[in-house]
């Protein structure tokens, strides 16, 4: 059995999805998703350039020995392009697998552990009051667990993932005017000051039921997060994410001992030597390496049963720049990890996604339900791919009051 093509696609409904096709000379074709947010024509360049040439010719189903090609090959090893542009090849050969053995890919990996995934939703606010009804609509569709953002009082510009005005929804991360980001300003005293009380109070309104998490997206120093952590302890967070900047491993040490708050990490990551030391020093409670920047399901699969050896659980990243083919191949991880923890989940399903990658993996009362499709179980329309085109886009940059740049 032979690749004899593949084809790299830039586009999407509201977002630039990087889509690989392979296909084979038995008619049985792959897909990948190399979505690099923001950075997306980097992926597809590297995929058309270097990697679809020496594919053509090799048998997909070594998609172990073909990883190690490419990974081993590159000599330059890691980073998120390569890595999200082998990971988009993993995805697809693994669906070419599945689809030859006419079996979903979770009974590739040993079936079911459970009957459903648990997701957590994104409620955004641009105050409190705005974001406890966001929060309220997720509770009210069924959603067990939510992630809480919210506008800081007195910073001079909104927050991190945080809506301008009252009422407002959907993704506000990728700015599509151009390829020159806004500039946000943050103040890690007012921060400080209002985000736990905040905490508190969705707790109070919500109930002991509900599972709250919360992103500090990388803004705090070691110390700021360690009495942070220490302080919200009371709330009982399911977790409280990347506190820190994730370059510095140590700094999670520094919260360790001061909390008992759960940690999740690993959204950044690239590489099982991202994670390693983490989970084996036991210093997180969930890793949040995706499927598609880490490489692809061959890797992380390995992280999984890593992670497993030391009580961290799985809780996939999954912003809304995963297109569902990425989310596809992490809801076959999630149905059978015996460490599975949480799957973040943005409904991608407007009728313009859904037509572009037609799927019958779906989402009930909080609970993602994995399709029983052979393969990765997404398919991916052509005739639809021709209506988008590349978007320039930027996520906002930081910067503190006095202008010194700080973590996005
Ligand atoms: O491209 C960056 C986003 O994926 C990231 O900011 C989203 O922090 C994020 C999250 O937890 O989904
Ligand atoms: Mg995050």
């Amino acid at each position: 059995m032979k690749i004899t093509d593949a084809k790299v696609f830039v586009g999407g409904p509201g977002k630039n999805y990087v889509t690989l096709k392979i296909m084979t000379d038995q008619g049985v074709f792959g897909l990948g998703d190399a979505t690099l947010n923001n950075r997306e024509t980097l992926p597809a360049a590297y995929l058309r350039d270097y990697l679809v040439p020496n594919l053509i010719g090799m048998d997909p189903r070594n998609s172990e020995d073909i990883w190690q090609f490419f990974y081993r090959g590159a000599y330059f090893r890691r980073g998120p392009i390569a890595m999200a542009a082998f990971g988009a090849i993993d995805m697809a050969l693994w669906d070419i697998k599945g689809k030859l053995a006419n079996m979903p890919l979770y009974q590739l990996f040993g079936g079911k552990s459970r009957d459903g995934a648990m997701v957590y939703a994104h409620a955004t606010g641009a105050d409190l009051p705005d974001l406890m009804d966001s929060v309220a609509r997720y509770v009210d569709q069924g959603y067990k667990a939510v992630r809480v953002q919210c506008g800081i009082p007195a910073m001079p510009t909104t927050g991190y993932a945080v809506p301008e005005k009252t009422g407002g929804q959907g993704d506000f991360i990728t700015d599509f005017s151009g390829i020159r980001p806004k500039i946000e300003i943050w103040d890690t005293d007012r921060y400080l000051r209002f985000m736990p009380t905040a905490l508190a109070e969705i707790r109070d309104r919500f109930g002991p039921e509900l599972k709250i998490l919360h992103d500090v997206h990388h803004r705090l120093t070691p110390r700021e997060a360690a009495a942070f952590a220490k302080e919200v302890e009371p709330v009982g967070l399911f977790w409280l994410e990347d506190p820190t900047p994730a370059e510095d491993q140590d700094a999670l040490r520094l919260i360790r001992h001061h909390s008992t708050t759960p940690i999740a990490i690993g959204e950044v990551f690239n590489s099982v030597w991202d994670c390693n030391r983490l989970i084996e020093d036991e210093l997180i409670d969930f890793i949040r390496i995706a499927v598609t920047y880490g490489g692809g399901i061959t890797p992380v699969k390995r992280i999984v049963d890593l992670a497993g050896l030391h009580h961290v659980r799985t809780g996939f990243h999954g912003a809304p720049s995963h297109s569902p083919i990425s989310m596809a191949a992490q809801h076959h991880l999630n149905a059978w990890a015996p460490n599975f923890g949480i799957q973040e989940y943005l409904v991608l399903g407007t009728p313009e996604c859904d037509a572009l990658f037609p799927s019958d993996h779906a989402m009930h009362d909080g609970m993602m339900q994995v399709s029983d499709a052979p393969g990765l179980g997404v398919d991916f329309d052509e005739s639809e791919a021709a209506r988008y085109d590349y978007k320039p886009g930027s996520h906002p940059v930081v910067r503190l009051e006095d202008g010194t740049m700080w973590h996005y």
